[in-house]
C-alpha cells in the first residue's frame, strides 16, 4: 500500500526574517546563518530536516533531530548559504522547506511545509540616501551616546588607536578589579544608548561599526551576542542566543557593520548591548579589561 503524505503541522521562526546587509561591506561570498525556532503542533513526534532555495544560492540541508509533541525548539543555522556578493541593491527571496519523518533513520516521510523569507542587500554609498544622522566622534567626544555595564567598571570616552574614521572612536571600557581571589563565572553585559527621532521617510537604517576587544591574564571570554533595539524592542542580533558554550559567536578584534531597519517618524533610544560569557580559572593578576568601539553610527533613510 503506497501511503499519502501528511503535510507536517509546525510553527517556524527565522531570524532575522527579512535579513539586511550593506554590500560595501560584505566580502565577495556573502555567508548566511540565521537561528530558527520551531514548535511542534503535530499529533506525532518529528524528525525535521531543513532545505532551502534561491536564484543565486547554493544552501546545505541541515538536520535538527527529534522535535516531540508541543515541544519547542531552538536551533542555529551555521553557514547555511552562500552566494557572491551582488554588484547592485537585490531583495532574494528564499524558499526553506521543512522535511519532516516518523523515524530518526530520516526514512518513513510524514511530509513537507515550506515557507520563505528575504535577504535584502543596499548599498549605503548609493547618492538616494539621506544621512538624517552622523556620529563619527570625531570633535573627541561621546557626542551623547551613554552607556551601563552589569559588572566591575564602567567608563565611556573616545580612542584613537582603533577607529573606522580618523582621529577617534566611541569606546566603553569595562573592568574587573585586580587583586580578587578564586575561580569565578560571571556574564558580564556592556550596554550603549542614544535617543533620535527618525525622519518622516519610507526606508530607514541605522548603519554602524562595532568592535570588540578584551585583555585578560587569567580569564576567559566569549562573546555571545550584539543586540540592536530601539525602545527595548529586538531588532537584529548578531551572534547567537545566549548560552555557556566556551565558544565566541560574534569575533574580536574585527570591525563589523551592523544595518539594521528603523521606523519612521519615532523618537526611539537605540540601544546595543553585548553579552559576554566569563569564566576565571585562577586569582586575578591584574585588571581585566573588555572594550566596545563603535564609530561612524548613521540614520540613512529615503523614498522608494
Ligand atoms: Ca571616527
Amino acid at each position: 500500500m503506497v501511503c499519502g503524505l501528511t503535510k507536517p503541522k509546525i510553527v517556524a521562526t527565522l531570524d532575522p526574517n527579512p535579513i539586511h546587509m550593506d554590500i560595501r561591506a560584505l566580502p565577495s561570498i556573502v555567508t548566511l546563518n540565521m537561528a530558527l525556532i520551531v514548535t511542534n503542533l503535530d499529533v506525532v513526534p518529528l524528525y525535521l530536516k531543513v532545505r532551502a532555495v534561491a536564484t543565486g544560492w547554493s544552501f546545505t540541508t541541515k538536520t535538527l533531530g527529534r522535535v516531540g509533541v508541543t515541544e519547542t525548539v531552538q536551533f542555529y543555522l551555521e553557514n547555511w548559504g552562500t552566494r557572491s556578493k551582488p554588484s547592485n541593491e537585490v531583495t532574494d527571496v528564499v524558499t526553506v522547506t521543512f522535511d519532516a519523518y516518523y523515524d530518526e533513520s530520516y526514512l518513513i516521510k510524514r511530509g513537507e511545509t515550506s515557507t520563505t523569507f528575504n535577504v535584502h542587500f543596499i548599498d549605503s554609498s548609493s547618492p538616494e540616501w539621506t544621512v538624517d544622522a552622523l556620529n563619527n566622534f570625531d570633535d573627541g567626544t561621546p557626542q551623547g551616546w551613554t552607556g551601563s555595564v552589569t559588572y566591575g567598571v564602567y567608563s565611556i570616552g573616545v580612542d584613537g588607536t582603533y577607529k573606522r574614521s580618523p582621529p577617534y572612536s566611541l569606546r566603553v571600557q569595562n573592568y574587573d578589579y585586580y587583586g580578587r581571589t578564586g575561580c569565578y563565572t560571571y556574564y558580564p553585559e556592556i550596554r550603549l544608548w542614544k535617543q533620535f527621532t527618525t525622519p518622516d521617510r519610507d526606508e530607514i537604517y541605522a548603519i554602524f561599526d562595532i568592535l570588540l576587544r578584551y585583555q585578560s591574564a587569567v580569564a576567559d571570554l566569549w562573546t555571545k551576542y550584539v543586540m540592536f533595539l530601539f525602545n527595548s524592542n529586538m531588532n537584529s542580533m548578531i551572534g547567537r542566543p545566549f548560552d555557556t558554550v566556551k565558544t565566541s559567536y560574534v569575533s574580536w578584534d574585527k570591525w563589523i557593520r551592523v544595518l539594521s531597519p528603523l521606523p519612521k517618524n519615532l523618537t526611539t533610544t537605540v540601544k546595543l548591548n553585548l553579552m559576554m560569557y566569563n569564566h576565571r580559572a585562577s586569582n586575578w593578576v591584574a585588571n581585566e579589561y573588555r572594550w566596545l568601539y563603535m564609530d561612524d553610527f548613521k540614520i540613512i533613510s529615503r523614498n522608494p
